[in-house]
């Protein structure tokens, strides 16, 4: 470390921000680092950290060969995914984060906290870290500081987020930021060696302020609980800003869709974690002269423009993708994005030194270690990977990364599409009658969980747009916000809304859609309905194609299973609507009123098709 240590007064001399200053002297003051180091965000920083990284034993070089200047880093088995039950919204009251949030009272909170932080820096050095959410200078970029100890938490930075000394020329003397703090809650004694990944098992608390713009993040050093940029910011605070300020901070990929004749349509999607974001944004369309290009994979920020037509950014700057079930035949630009300058997290290690997940490969190898540093063979009767193993790589490295993907306006978005995992009941694909009904769609989506947080897989919960871990505020006021933005302009010129479900499954658990490239067919037919010129068919829940609307050409697929994926389940929606209600009763005197609406109306058609 010694290198970087040395360049730390040069780039401090450069910036004069009084309050950040200020701010990083109080912290440092808690926290009792040994050292402070304000990063520059250079490639020569980002190589001497990876090496410090190797050098202490926490990250292990890959075969340069295979993968070059790519590491590989094991988790603490007590710090594996994101930890909802430890995440606060501490808003000035409870009413304010609503009844989704876990909250405490700011001040009791901030009180509880400085209890934890303090001394939690010891022995380590406190890096401050400038970052750029959007082009730097954008309009649309909002400018955060993150406080961490955690050099992989920096050295992922550097990869997620634009960051360094050019941050602090645009944040001059006087710019607005977003504060984190972030420790993994493990200082070190005198003679105690540091040569893992360290976490605070018993204490974990990640933590909002959204009236002061703040993120403390406590005992954790894994993915969004860690990387305060990601969720933290991008969606948890900015969803506040974007509120105050007449935008949208949504958990969306966003992708370019190109039609044979050279056509371009933007389409936004919100998926709950591990869903199938990444792959959409980056898919391979099965159907000849089809082809998509990738804008972002996770996050969306979007504002109405002088137009009158909604524009996406892509806050980040690289991919925190999950690994077990990405593949060359799954997601190959994911593959080809992780060849090289990619960190991994929680993978299996080949006895050639590389990585290997589930999913990866059709022959699993016959020798391995896994996340766990254990001996690994085919018959060892569990996973060599963690289900939440990660890859962490440069967006710019994508294929087939789409050219604008960092133009400072953002795209004009043509559909946005939510989705999640469901086993019944919900069709293939379903376009909204208008924003508000499509609002309905969006809010009432429920989906099964995933390895993305602790807790039970596979349970059906409710998560409007995608967004139940990631709103900072009142949900009910999260859905008025969306209906306010929709009539922020004209029908025409917003984009449509359809709800999308690639893992309907028959009566024997089989799923009844290939889905991955296969669902460039029904991107194809979204992309047509915005024209106007495929037919749709009306149905009570919205427009839905019909066989013959969707293009099967060369999909090798029994006709009774399209008809099947395409069917309106009547009775099924009927049996819904109680725990819809349920749902959003929830939310009480800010469900907005246009929600109820919904309900009462589709519950009408619902029973007029009966009769
Ligand atoms: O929140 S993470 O960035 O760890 C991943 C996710 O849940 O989407
Ligand atoms: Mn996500």
């Amino acid at each position: 470390m010694a290198t970087i240590t040395m360049e730390v007064e040069a780039a401090s001399s450069n910036h004069r921000h009084a309050r950040l200053e200020r701010w990083v002297e109080e912290m440092a003051q808690m926290c009792k680092p040994d050292r402070v180091y304000w990063c520059d965000g250079s490639p020569e920083e980002h190589q001497a950290m990876l090496q410090f990284l190797i050098l202490s034993g926490i990250a292990i070089p890959l075969n340069a060969a295979k993968r070059p200047n790519s590491v590989l880093v094991r988790s603490d088995p007590a710090d594996v995914a994101r930890v909802e039950d430890k995440t606060f919204i501490c808003s000035r009251t409870r009413e304010e984060a609503g009844p989704t949030n876990n909250w405490e009272d700011p001040a009791k909170m901030k009180q509880k906290l400085t209890g934890l932080f303090a001394g939690s820096m010891a022995g380590r050095t406190m890096y401050v870290v400038p970052y750029s959410l959007g082009p730097i200078g954008s309009p649309a970029a909002k400018i955060g500081v993150e406080i961490t100890d955690s050099t992989y938490v920096v050295v992922s930075m550097h990869i997620m987020t634009r960051i360094g000394s050019q941050v602090l020329e645009v944040l001059g003397g006087s710019g607005e930021f977003v504060r984190g703090l972030h420790s993994v809650g493990a200082p070190l004694g005198p003679n105690q060696a540091d040569s893992t990944w360290r976490c605070n098992a018993e204490n974990k608390y990640i933590c909002h302020f959204p009236e002061t713009r703040e993120i403390w993040s406590y005992g954790s050093g894994y993915g969004g609980n860690a990387l305060l940029a990601k969720k933290c910011h991008a969606l948890r605070i900015a969803s506040v800003q974007a509120r105050d300020e007449g935008w949208m901070a949504e958990h969306m990929l966003i992708l370019k869709l190109i039609s044979p004749s050279g056509q371009v349509k933007y389409m936004t999607g919100a998926f709950p974690s591990a869903c199938g974001k990444t792959n959409l944004s980056m898919l391979i369309p099965t159907l000849p002269g089809w082809k998509v290009e990738t804008i972002g994979d996770d996050i969306a920020w979007m504002k109405i423009g002088a137009d009158g037509r909604l524009y996406a950014i892509n806050p980040e700057y690289g991919f925190f993708g999950v690994a077990p079930g990405t593949s060359m035949k799954s997601n190959a630009n994911a593959m080809l994005s992780v060849t090289r300058n990619a960190i991994f997290t929680n993978c299996a290690m080949t006895l050639d030194g590389d990585v290997w997940w589930e999913g990866m490969t059709d022959d699993k190898p016959a020798k391995l270690v896994d996340w766990l540093r254990r001996r690994w063979t085919p018959d060892s009767g569990r996973k060599a990977a963690h289900p939440n193993a990660r890859f962490t790589a440069p967006a710019s490295q994508c294929p087939v990364i789409a050219p604008e993907w960092e133009d400072p306006q953002g795209v004009p978005i043509d559909a946005i599409l939510f989705g999640g995992r469901r086993a019944g009941i919900v069709p293939l694909v379903t376009e909204a009658f208008n924003w508000q009904h499509g609002t309905f769609l969006g809010a009432t989506v429920s989906s099964e969980t995933t390895a993305a947080i602790t807790g039970k897989v596979g349970r059906l919960r409710h998560d409007p747009m995608a967004m139940l871990p990631f709103c900072g505020y009142h949900m009910g006021d999260y859905l008025a916000h969306w209906l306010k933005m929709g009539a922020l302009s004209s029908a025409s010129k917003l984009p449509k809304i359809f709800y999308v479900n690639w893992f309907r499954q028959d009566k024997t658990g089989k799923f009844l859609w290939p889905g991955y490239g296969e669902n460039s067919r029904v991107l194809k037919w979204i992309f047509e309905r915005c024209d106007g010129k495929v037919h749709a068919k009306e149905t009570p829940i919205g427009r839905i194609p019909e066989v013959a609307d969707i293009d099967t050409s060369g999909l090798d697929m029994p006709a009774a299973d399209v008809e099947e994926l395409l069917s309106v389940d009547v009775e099924g929606w009927l049996g819904e609507l109680p725990s819809i209600r349920e749902h959003l009763a929830h939310f009480g005197s800010h469900l907005p009123e246009g929600l109820n609406l919904e309900v009462k109306t589709l519950e009408a058609r619902l029973h007029a098709t009966k009769r």
